[in-house]
């Protein structure tokens, strides 16, 4: 393919036709440098906070479900392009994450920008190497808003493209100034990369994902090029009572550009005269500030690939692979003595909970749209120590 430097063509093509003969772990396999990226799936659940102030604006509607309901989906739908284009934007493709050993951290904040705002603090554990399992925290405590949720992926290979089933969902606690606590319940959409033959990976988004809780249903159809739109990047919501399944609002867009409402209308959404329901036009992320590197333990994802990504980072890809070989026999050392002790790894911050059904059982009724025969995470509440109010801002 096009992207492929010329010296690597030969270990794309055999990278490539051993993902067409394998399904599993795309994760573990081995492909040629020019795919690899210097970041680890650890930082991804920050996409999820981005847009610090529009995870805020859900807890700014109390008193109005239809509200929260399409706050959260402005929220979510405002994620999207970060999750799914920004590999593109900063290194043009998408490429070949770390693969995050057994418990990797990655902790974070996004200051607050005024007082009222708050504080959005991020805690992440990898709680499973194989399959890769990765648990999250983000928190605004001053607005009572908790996001907290695990991924992990499923893929197979079809008509020359990666399909990627996300397995793992997220729960998004809020807290209302009447004493009460709503949970909604998100899952994730399928992905199918392509472009994979050029050696110039790209995602799409794939059939629907849900956001179910606080009395209604909302329902996220994704298409790509030459579907309903013919736009790559479409998607149409659409937001229903959960009760009676009376459909109040759809919402109908790109989620990388922006979107309108295409039936009814809510006075604190589609400011006229743009009628636009969210536009990414107008909205920077705003990136995650981490530890400050000398406060940084030696399982924050980091410091723990730090020599890898640099190795990635600079072309030095004799030095990365040696780093990350490095890293690899220590945490099979690791894995042979916990055996030999009789010891298994506890974790640092979440428990495993096998039975999510108890968990939600205040959701019954409401989760035939999301099976839940995952295991769940629980968060123990030990957050780091370096989460204080004088942390420096990292980020210019
Ligand atoms: C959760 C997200 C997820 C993680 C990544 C499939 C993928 C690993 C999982 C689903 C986030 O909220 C959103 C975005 C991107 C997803 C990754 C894209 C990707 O390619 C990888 C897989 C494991 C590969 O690295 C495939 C091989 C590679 C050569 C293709 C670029």
């Amino acid at each position: 393919g096009d992207a492929v430097p010329v010296a690597q063509r030969s270990s794309w093509t055999s990278f490539l036709k051993s993902i067409a003969s394998f399904s599993g772990d795309l994760s573990s396999m081995t492909a040629p440098p020019f795919i690899l990226s210097p970041v680890s799936l650890t930082e991804f659940p920050a996409y999820w906070c981005e847009h610090p102030a529009l995870f805020a604006s859900i807890a700014d509607f109390p008193d109005d479900p239809a509200g929260r309901a399409l706050a959260i989906l402005r929220w979510f739908i405002v994620t999207l392009k970060g999750q799914y284009t920004s590999r593109i934007e900063s290194m043009g493709s998408e490429k070949k994450p770390l693969n995050p050993v057994l418990g990797e951290l990655f902790y974070g904040q996004w200051p607050a920008s005024s007082p009222s705002q708050g504080r959005t603090d991020l805690l992440v554990e990898q709680v499973s190497h194989h399959p890769p399992i990765t648990a999250y925290v983000i928190e605004n405590k001053t607005k009572g808003l908790r996001l907290r949720g695990h991924n992990a992926q499923k893929t197979s290979f079809s008509g020359g493209s990666i399909i990627v089933k996300q397995i793992g969902h997220a729960i998004l606690t809020v807290n209302l100034p009447n004493g009460k606590k709503e949970e909604y319940l998100i899952n994730f959409p399928r992905l199918r990369i392509d472009g994979l033959w050029y050696g110039s990976p790209y995602i799409e988004l794939a059939e629907t994902s849900h956001i179910i809780g606080g009395g209604y249903v909302t329902s996220i159809e994704y298409k790509g090029k030459g579907y309903f739109s013919g736009k790559s990047h479409s998607f149409k919501a659409s937001v229903a009572r959960a009760v009676g399944g009376t459909e109040e609002y759809v919402v109908d867009g790109t989620w990388h550009l922006n979107s309108k409402f295409t039936k009814g209308s809510h006075p604190a959404f589609a400011p006229k005269p743009s009628g636009l329901f969210h536009d990414m036009t107008a909205l920077p992320p705003q990136h995650v500030d981490t530890t400050p590197p000398a406060k940084m333990g030696e399982w924050e994802t980091r410091r723990l690939w730090g020599l890898v990504a640099k190795g990635i980072r600079e072309g030095d890809f004799d030095s990365a692979s040696r780093e990350k070989g490095r890293i690899e026999v220590e945490q099979r050392e690791r894995r042979v003595h916990e055996k030999e002790a009789g010891k298994v790894w506890e974790g640092w911050h979440f428990d495993r909970e096998v039975t999510p059904d108890l968990v939600y059982e205040h959701l019954a009724g409401l989760t035939k749209s999301i099976p839940l025969t995952e295991d769940m995470y629980v968060f123990k509440e030990n957050w780091p120590m370096v989460f204080v109010e004088d942390w420096p801002s990292t980020s210019s």
